[in-house]
């Protein structure tokens, strides 16, 4: 195994500050960036990276995106925040835009991924009492082994994820874990009449791009139509050109009845996510009854307008179709003994390392941070590559073969 190259002074600094100054609750690659534009980033040192993680599918569109930064830059000198107290001028042409753009009655407006999955659970609890007849107190939302929805108290009450969990206790009860991928237990889970939802990742990207069964998400839609039960498409990582379609379940042609959006919903600029739903289901909350500080601000509107059209005007989703074929089609063509397995699906990919170091997968990211390219891994073994939806052709054989230079040199 290869000996990492040493940081440079201007690095070591700021990882210094970090861990003085900081919470340990990440342990990042040691590299220190200043400076992002369409699939590259810079270090302190002015090294140039592609960035295959694309901060996690929040900056599809690339960094730094001319038309999103120019809309957050002209918002931002004009109003950017006026709070659910007033109206403002942005909020309902961005309501308009957005419901029209995914085909829902109406949108209800938050920041992070997690607040987006935490509003669908009440929700879709208050639609089960009200609307389906659930006794109160007594709802129940199905979800799926090996998920990841996001940080918050509730949400990690249903991980199964050791790490996410472990003494975070007490937990929010109401949830029943099924394996992913499996329609016989969903049938089986949706007999309990008090089922309100099934919460569900079209791929489960954390889990390391764990694609499930062609038909599985049509086949759950339709026993969750059939046992009048709430389909929730958990899209914030999988959506918004990421897979290769403008959402991962019109692959199937399934329409969820609550769509939960966020990350690249900014171009990655600042946080903003959604979740859309019809009236009757969204209109079972009334005012006073959820919210948020910065929910729906004018920044976040008009930042989000420009970034859901960049995506269709610039035709990311058919360019992660291609790019992410051809990225897949050309690292099996290199037959790595070290490579187990490719998967993905648009620019949503993982490889699984082979190798008897347990460490091998960070040594590797390591080498690929050497050569020039950003990755990090998941769950030990799997490493994402997920570049911006702005890859171009040439960039990807360049990546190939960054991948196979590091691949040979760090095992
Ligand atoms: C971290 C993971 C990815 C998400 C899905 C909701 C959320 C996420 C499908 C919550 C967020 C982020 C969280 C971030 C790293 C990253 C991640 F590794 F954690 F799981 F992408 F795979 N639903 N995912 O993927 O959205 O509140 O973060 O805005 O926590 O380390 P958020």
């Amino acid at each position: 195994m290869s000996v990492a190259m040493p940081l440079s002074e201007q690095s070591a600094y700021y990882l210094t500050l970090e861990e003085k100054y900081g919470a340990h609750n990440y342990h990042p690659v040691p590299v220190v960036l200043n400076r992002g534009k369409g699939v590259f980033v810079w270090d302190v040192d002015n090294k140039r990276y592609y960035d295959f993680l694309s901060g996690y599918s929040a900056v599809n569109q690339g960094h730094c995106h001319p038309r999103i930064i120019n809309a957050l830059l002209t918002q931002a000198q004009q109003l950017t925040l006026t709070s659910r107290a007033f109206h403002n001028n942005k909020l309902g042409e961005y309501e308009q835009y957005i419901t029209a753009y995914f085909g829902y009655d109406k949108v209800l407006p938050m920041n992070t991924g997690a607040e987006a999955v935490e509003t669908a659970l009440k929700l879709c609890r208050r639609w089960g009492y009200k609307v389906k007849g659930i006794p109160d107190n007594k709802a129940k939302i199905i979800v799926c082994a090996h998920n990841f929805h996001g940080r918050t108290l509730s949400v990690i009450s249903f991980s199964t994820d050791p790490s996410s969990i472990k003494q975070f206790g007490p937990f929010t009860p109401g949830f029943e874990i099924i394996p992913y991928n499996n329609i016989e237990a969903l049938s089986v889970a949706l007999e309990d009449k008090h089922v309100t939802g099934f919460l569900v990742e079209p791929i489960q990207g954390e889990a390391g791009v764990v694609i499930p069964d062609e038909g599985y998400l049509s086949r759950a839609k339709q026993l969750c139509e059939q046992h009048h039960v709430l389909f929730i498409a958990d899209e914030i990582q999988t959506g918004l050109c990421r897979t290769g379609k403008l959402l991962c379940c019109d692959h199937e042609n399934v329409k969820p009845d609550i769509l939960l959006l966020g990350k690249a919903l900014s171009g990655g600029t600042l946080p903003v996510s959604a979740i859309l739903a019809n009236d009757e289901i969204m209109l079972t909350i009334q005012a006073g009854e959820h919210g948020s500080t910065y929910g729906g601000n004018p920044l976040a509107c008009s930042v989000a307008i420009e970034a859901l059209s960049v995506l269709k005007e610039e035709k990311m989703a058919e360019n992660a179709e291609q790019a992410g074929a051809l990225l897949r089609s050309e690292l099996k063509k290199l037959n790595s003994p070290y490579i187990q397995t490719i998967r993905g699906k648009g620019l949503l990919n993982a490889i699984i390392i082979r190798h008897k170091d347990t460490e091998a997968a960070w040594q590797l990211c390591l080498k690929l941070k050497e050569n020039g390219l950003l990755a990090k891994p998941t769950h030990g073994d799997k490493i994402r590559l997920s570049p911006p939806l702005v890859i171009t052709k040439e960039q990807v054989m360049e990546c190939v073969d960054i991948i196979a230079k590091s691949t040979d040199a760090a095992f």
